[in-house]
């Protein structure tokens, strides 16, 4: 057997992390970045495998940190297409190297641990990248409270709770609770921010109108909604003073009182999405239903200035991560997809019944990067550098660090060389029927994606050529983001 220096070398890559951009070769050994060198410096070092980047952005494995897959109806009755397989080829197909998906807790179950060992059953055996959860907590019980010690000691360090959703929606009380406890061992707390209950109230106005197509679906959740929401959790947050997350963030309304926060110096961390970077209420305001498959929460706002908000949050560190929400759900289906929300009575459907969410893993990367709005290493710190601080897995992903890092990548297409083409759903790998983003103009797409030293996207060659099975569960530790603090003392008020 010949004793190969590397497993693979990459040559000639514009190899771009968070902080720099430089033409370097990278080589790779037992799964890690073993060495960066300087551009086609090791072509005639000896190795496995060796992939011409010829030029193009190498960049660390994208790291998609809100992702759903395989989860029971939490949302109505729209029932998540993707599985831990469909899902991860979606995502390694897009360039994204790991996942953090959801285990949500049933609120009959004063227990979380049950939730993490379905989600632990799943994933196992069938992803194709790396993979972590977040555990949603929807009944925050005494028990639920104490486990987050063993939620950390298993590897998990996140949690998410939600301002919304009647299977979901906790009190504010209950949110101090969670954020108190996650202050107490270390976990992030990711909060969905909009208000239940004023929704509800708008909901029923519509209603009341008989105001039901998608389109009223922007209608009942206005910009104020998600900046009470938005503007609660910081209050709470400052109460407890510990870090949280919110996600989806889509009005600059939410992003403005973020900034505000963040400029007193208080730890608020923000996601947005590409729905919000490109999607209005035009898209849903659709012949017949189809609008419905652009129907997520909260939802695409009014217009570009709106779209230019996000863009500018993006570039200005407001949001200091940028996911998916992959969340999919069949349009084409009367059952459990978004046309179950079309009654005999509603023959355009009740936008309150169509399933919130649309499928995004494998078209963050490339939508966003094709837009040409954020400096490389911006891209990388929002898409996959920040994600692995956010949630503790860096620098083992996120980064390119020699002995440290692991060997995910992202090798793009020499800069135009491909011609500019069209998302089509067609080309794409999830099980959903369809994409927002259909008919989308790219003009960039991963050429490989590697996991660990591995290609397991080849898009030249092959497409999906990774295992069912290879993506492993990551352990993670602390959020960088997150100090070891003191415990909380009320007196002090
Ligand atoms: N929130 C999510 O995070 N995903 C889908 C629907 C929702 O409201
Ligand atoms: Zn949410
Ligand atoms: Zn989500």
């Amino acid at each position: 057997m010949t004793d190969w220096l590397f497993d693979c070398i990459v040559l000639d890559g514009t190899v771009t992390t968070a902080a720099d951009i430089g033409r370097y070769d990278i080589g790779i050994k037992d799964g890690k970045i073993a060495l960066l060198a300087p551009a086609r410096s090791l072509a005639s070092t000896s190795a496995a495998r060796v992939i011409d980047a010829e030029g193009a952005y190498v960049m660390p494995g994208g790291v998609d940190a809100h992702v759903h897959l395989s989860e029971p109806q939490l949302f109505g009755k729209g029932k998540s297409v993707d599985d831990y397989s469909s899902g991860t080829q979606s995502a390694i197909a897009g360039g994204t190297t790991t996942i953090i998906t959801f285990a949500p807790q049933d609120r009959s179950n004063p227990s979380l641990l049950g939730a993490l060992e379905e989600a632990e059953e799943k994933a196992s055996g069938s992803a194709y990248c790396d993979y972590s959860f977040h555990l949603i907590v929807s009944n925050p019980t005494r028990q639920a409270l104490d486990e987050f010690a063993i939620l950390r000691e298993r590897g998990v360090s996140s949690v998410k709770v939600y301002m919304t959703y009647e299977a979901l929606q906790l009190r504010d009380n209950q949110i101090l609770d969670v954020l108190l406890q996650a202050r107490t061992d270390g976990v992030t707390t990711m909060i969905h921010a909009e208000n239940g209950d004023m929704l509800t109230w708008m909901t029923e106005q519509l209603e009341s109108r008989m105001l039901l197509a998608p389109k009223y679906h922007v209608t009942s959740r206005p910009q104020m909604l998600e900046g009470e929401a938005t503007n609660r959790a910081i209050t709470l947050s400052q109460l407890i003073e510990t870090p949280i997350l919110i996600v989806h963030v889509s009005s600059p309304l939410a992003a403005a009182t973020i900034r505000n926060a963040q400029t007193k110096g208080l730890p608020i961390y923000a996601e947005t999405c590409p729905q919000y970077l490109f999607l209005t209420r035009k898209d849903l305001d659709l012949p017949g239903f189809e609008g419905a498959k652009c129907v997520c929460s909260p939802p695409p706002r009014d217009g570009e200035e709106d779209l230019e908000g996000i863009w500018t949050g993006l570039l200005n560190g407001t949001f200091t991560i940028l996911s998916s929400d992959h969340c999919p759900f069949l349009y084409d289906d009367a059952v459990t997809g978004k046309k179950s929300a079309i009654t005999d009575d509603a023959p355009l459907g009740r936008f309150r019944y169509i399933p919130n969410g649309c499928p995004g893993v494998e078209t963050r990367l490339a939508t966003v990067l094709s837009a040409d709005r954020l400096p490389p290493t911006k891209f990388v710190e929002v898409t996959s550098t920040n994600p692995a601080k956010l949630y503790g897995i860096y620098p083992q992903k996120g980064a390119l660090m020699p002995g440290v890092s692991d060997a995910d990548l992202t090798i793009w297409y020499p800069t135009r060389s491909l011609e500019p083409f069209p998302i089509t759903n067609a080309s794409l790998h999830h099980s959903a029927d369809y994409t927002p983003f259909e008919g989308r103009m790219v003009t960039q797409w991963p050429r490989y994606t590697l996991v660990r030293g591995e290609i397991v996207w080849d898009r030249d060659n092959g497409g999906i050529v990774g295992k069912k099975g290879y993506g492993e569960f990551v352990k993670r530790g602390r959020s960088a983001f997150c100090q070891d603090q003191p415990a909380w003392d009320v007196a002090k008020f």
